[in-house]
């Protein structure tokens, strides 16, 4: 996306949003101060409790966005925000030098709930990522009698995986991947939802791994046809070659389920999570897998100064609690079908709305066909000044992702905010 168009399009909004002088100071600073990689709403947040966010001048909103489904479990959620302090009263880091009295407990819980012999801790989701092509490499050589340094991992085209520079090496979006070269080689990228071509491609006997998004998220909440994720397990099994899902954006109760590969019954050769791990309140991701990958890892040969600090273990507990205790996924589930189901009756009603798509509740309405339009930033706006904070994914685009906490009450109220802002902005076209 152009930056002049958003410069353009953020000039606007601030124009036509009632922005008090102490929300443009702020925005004024870190466009001062800060490197310019973000284009921003124009709201200043300054607090947050559960499914609302309030702006520096105390309006509040519904958060729609939830950080990317960082925050599933709702803003400063007590339980996690609780064990956050005391960890962070009693022992924070203590680097991987020394065993610390909090990581074997995480490890151990992690690997019941999800079901693998091992865990690897690191914190952000890039990391989780560049942790499980490592290992996946490492057993590459190491079991499947690959020749070294020429492995193949597979991806799926319109991927977001992070911006590390191996990760955008196969990013396809030219503004993730850009001028960032030069690029290492060991990835085939093959289109998303397509079993023909994945199967072409696993006939290549250098293929260790299957690296894919259960729903593509940054590709404007994409969801494969049913059978995809299962068919894909099947090939890979039959290929030898490690299938390894990034529920980073999907897990964690957000799609209806806890992963979204159990919508399928899929357990992956290689999980990585991250996001929703923490609640949102620290950086928390991880790689499960079955000891036969994960021991192909060694002392030394891969690591982090804060990966599986006690403070991260114990608020990892505490969130993964929090999903299982409030049933989160299941509230996600239902919600999510009734949520569809009033978007699509809103479609039928404006012809703006053109597609509802997604599962539990990440979800997505497309408004027009053109990636490049500004209806999508435009309605975001809207929505923003009637109290509610989405995002655009692409010109066209709107995903819808709350807090997994919200109830049945609020989702209907966000549902008449949502409507009247696409009523309003019909009748002013
Ligand atoms: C940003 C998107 C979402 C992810 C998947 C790994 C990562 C992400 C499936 C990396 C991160 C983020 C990062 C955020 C925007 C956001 C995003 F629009 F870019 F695609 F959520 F939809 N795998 N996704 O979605 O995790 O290193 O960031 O912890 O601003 O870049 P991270």
């Amino acid at each position: 996306m152009a930056w002049s168009y958003l410069r353009e399009n953020c000039r606007i909004m601030t124009a036509t949003t009632n922005t008090s002088s102490m929300a443009d100071g702020i925005m004024e600073l870190e466009s001062r101060y800060g490197a310019h990689n973000y284009h921003p709403l124009p709201v200043v947040l300054d607090r947050g409790e559960g499914v609302h966010v309030w702006d520096v001048d105390g309006k509040r909103y519904y958060d729609f966005l939830s950080a990317y489904s960082a925050v599933n479990q709702g803003h400063c959620h007590p339980k996690i925000t609780k064990a956050l302090i005391d960890q962070a009263s009693r022992l924070a880091l203590t680097s991987r030098a020394f065993y610390n009295s909090s990581l074997g407990y995480y490890e151990k819980f992690a690997c019941e709930l999800f079901g693998y012999d091992k865990l690897l801790p690191m914190n952000t989701g890039a990391e989780g990522v560049e942790t499980a092509i490592k290992l996946c490499r490492k057993w590459a050589y190491a079991k499947k009698g690959i020749a070294e340094n020429t492995a193949i991992i597979i991806v799926c085209e319109h991927n977001f995986h992070g911006r590390t520079t191996t990760i955008v090496s196969f990013s396809g979006d030219p503004d993730s991947h850009g001028q960032f070269g030069p690029f290492g080689p060991g990835f085939l990228t093959i289109p998303y939802n397509d079993l023909t071509a994945l199967a072409e491609a696993l006939k290549n006997p250098n293929v260790a791994g299957f690296l894919f998004e259960p729903m593509q998220g940054e590709a404007g909440v994409v969801v494969p046809d049913e059978g995809y994720i299962s068919g894909a397990a099947k090939l890979c099994k039959e290929a030898n070659v490690l299938l390894i899902a990034d529920e980073i954006q999907t897990g964690i109760g957000r799609t209806g389920r806890m992963l979204a590969c159990d919508h399928e019954g899929v357990h992956p050769d290689m999980l990585i999570l991250g996001k929703a791990l923490s609640g949102g309140v620290y950086p928390v991701s991880a790689v499960l897998t079955r000891d036969e990958v994960m021991l192909c890892i060694k002392p030394g040969q891969h690591g982090s100064t804060y990966g599986g600090n006690p403070l991260a273990a114990k608020v990892a507990i505490a969130a993964l609690e929090v999903v299982k205790e409030e049933r989160l996924a299941e509230n996600a589930e239902r919600l999510g079908h009734l949520f569809r189901s009033e978007m699509k009756r809103i479609s039928e009603q404006y012809s703006l709305v053109k597609l509802v798509r997604g599962k539990g509740l990440l979800n997505a309405i497309v408004v027009n066909d053109s990636p490049d339009s500004s209806t999508a930033w435009e309605l975001c706006v809207a929505f923003a000044q009637n109290g509610l904070l989405a995002k655009p994914t692409h010109g066209n685009i709107i995903r819808f992702a709350p807090p997994l906490v919200i109830n049945e009450a609020q989702l209907m109220e966000c549902v008449g905010i949502i409507e009247q802002t696409i009523a309003s902005y019909t009748a002013s076209k």
